[in-house]
């Protein structure tokens, strides 16, 4: 049984222009993040976590170096429907709203603190993986993270609240190898606050996740 699908794109594929080209999201969503559900699908017949939630798969898998393929994928796809989620066309990045902007100045002092944190730990992951700001616990202390390849909050028992790719395949075709202008992009017209507060809360955010 195949039970993991591909969610469509919260947006049009040039909902994100100029920031993040059609041609990255055509490629990073239909071809990368479509690659992992089909790997995931073909692993999980016979592994006894068919019908499992891809949270579950994550849980069940993240210990066992024997399943450390299912764990990549199952992450994978897991960390790109929140990478799609963290994102938004419509007045991205910036300052926060909501609970999280007192959080954020409570945890980091100030929104230019934290973005500076969250910038480090974007650029300075050596190689492909991802940066987070996750909590301890729904509306809990709020801290900054960095994952290598498929790693992700879950699988250390934090809330993931926002990420930014930083994978290659993220950012190549239109940034090159200027990951830190990607990344300021993100932070500056990208991110999707509505999206982080529901997340932080622990609330259902209204989208396909
Ligand atoms: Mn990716």
């Amino acid at each position: 049984m195949s039970n993991i699908t591909l969610p469509d794109l919260p947006y049009a594929k040039d909902a994100l222009e100029p920031h993040i080209s059609a041609e990255t999201l055509e490629y990073h969503h239909d071809k990368h993040h479509a690659a992992y559900v089909n790997k995931l699908n073909s692993l999980l017949p016979g592994s006894g976590l068919e019908g499992k939630t891809l949270p579950e798969i994550i849980e069940a898998t993240k210990d066992d170096s024997d399943k450390k393929t299912m764990f990549n994928q199952a992450a994978q796809v897991w960390n790109h429907t929140f990478y799609w989620n963290c994102m938004t066309p419509e007045n991205g990045g910036g300052e926060p709203t909501g609970d999280l902007k007192g959080k954020i100045d409570e945890a980091f002092g100030s929104y230019e603190k934290f973005r500076d944190e969250f910038k480090t730990a974007a650029t300075s992951q050596f190689g492909s993986g991802w940066a987070w700001l996750v909590a301890d616990t729904e509306g809990g202390k709020l801290s900054i993270m960095k994952t290598s390849d498929a790693d992700n909050p879950l699988a250390h028992g934090k809330v993931a609240v926002l990420t930014c790719d930083v994978w290659e395949h993220a950012y190549y075709i239109d940034y090159r190898n200027r990951r830190p202008d990607y990344v300021d992009t993100f932070l500056d017209k990208l991110v999707n606050w509505d999206y982080a507060n529901a997340k932080y809360r622990g609330e259902d955010a209204g989208v396909e996740e």
